[in-house]
């Protein structure tokens, strides 16, 4: 028998280089595994897509984590109801505020479980740096991707490549690949404003309106979506992100189907 140690690398080894020759061609891609991202992918994964998640951390959930100012509950309201359900997560509800409250850890775990079981891979530690477009016609058929601690180290290292036929831009506030597109290919004329000041009851609604296709090839959910369309942002109450999630499954189900 080998030795542990050699048992324990070659099983690393092998298995991560059966998952990385099967999503090195994925359906979709989802860059971020926030809250829009975790629901998108279910869905879609659920929907027989292959679909693989990229997270920068080391972790999952972006935003959910620190709950409301780092209070441990977020809030939905009613419309909700049905993501929660399908993903098991268990909330209360606050009568005189017409709210529903829940536990942000319980929502990160069960969003990325639900994802999973559902058949999406999730690799985390690993940053989007670039898309893999074509042109005449554009689209994006793909990402750019680099370990996230090389990233931090500073170092000149060449990246790797993950095909797709969707990319998805989960990445939040900061709508980082959308901002790769306004930055990398100026033509296309996309211009990324950034988010406007709270206006809750608004920005839930029209976050969800927005989402959808930027580019062939390219669409945007969650906080991303307002950053690209200037709306404003809404705080701790997560109904937004969630059925932005899944409207652009449902949106990417159709138009690849
Ligand atoms: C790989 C990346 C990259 C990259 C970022 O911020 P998130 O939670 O995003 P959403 O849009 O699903 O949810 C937003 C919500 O959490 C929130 O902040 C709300 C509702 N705010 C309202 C308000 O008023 O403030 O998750 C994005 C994830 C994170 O985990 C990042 O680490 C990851 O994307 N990420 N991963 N490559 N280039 N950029
Ligand atoms: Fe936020």
């Amino acid at each position: 028998m080998e030795s542990l140690e050699s048992r324990i690398s070659k099983a690393i080894w092998e298995s991560t280089y059966k998952d990385w020759l099967d999503i090195i061609d994925s359906d979709v891609v989802i860059v971020g595994a926030g809250p829009s991202g975790l629901t998108a992918a279910s869905y879609l994964a659920k929907s027989g897509f292959k679909t693989t998640v990229i997270e920068r951390r080391l972790s999952f959930g972006g935003g959910i984590g620190g709950g409301g100012m780092q209070l441990h509950k977020v809030v939905v309201d009613g419309r909700a109801l049905k993501v929660l359900e399908d993903f098991k997560v268990r909330y209360s509800y606050l009568e005189k505020y017409d709210l529903y409250v829940l536990d942000s850890a319980e929502l990160m775990a069960k969003l990325a479980s639900g994802a999973i079981d559902s058949g999406a891979k999730l690799i985390h530690g690993l940053t989007v740096e670039d898309l893999i477009v074509r042109e005449d016609p554009f689209r994006v058929e793909g990402v750019v991707v680099q370990w996230s601690s090389v990233l931090l180290a500073g170092l000149h290292v060449d990246p790797l490549f993950i095909h797709s036929r969707v990319v998805v831009d989960a990445t939040g506030h900061d709508a980082e690949v959308i901002r790769i597109l306004e930055r990398k290919n100026p033509s296309l004329g996309i211009k990324v404003p950034g988010e406007r000041s709270a206006y809750s009851e608004l920005s839930e609604l029209s976050v969800v309106e927005r989402t959808g296709k930027v580019v062939e090839g390219l669409y945007v959910t969650g906080m991303a979506v307002a950053a690209l369309n200037q709306l404003h942002r809404m705080g701790p109450i997560f109904s937004g992100m969630l059925l932005s999630g899944r409207k652009v499954a449902e949106e990417i189900i159709r138009d690849l189907s």
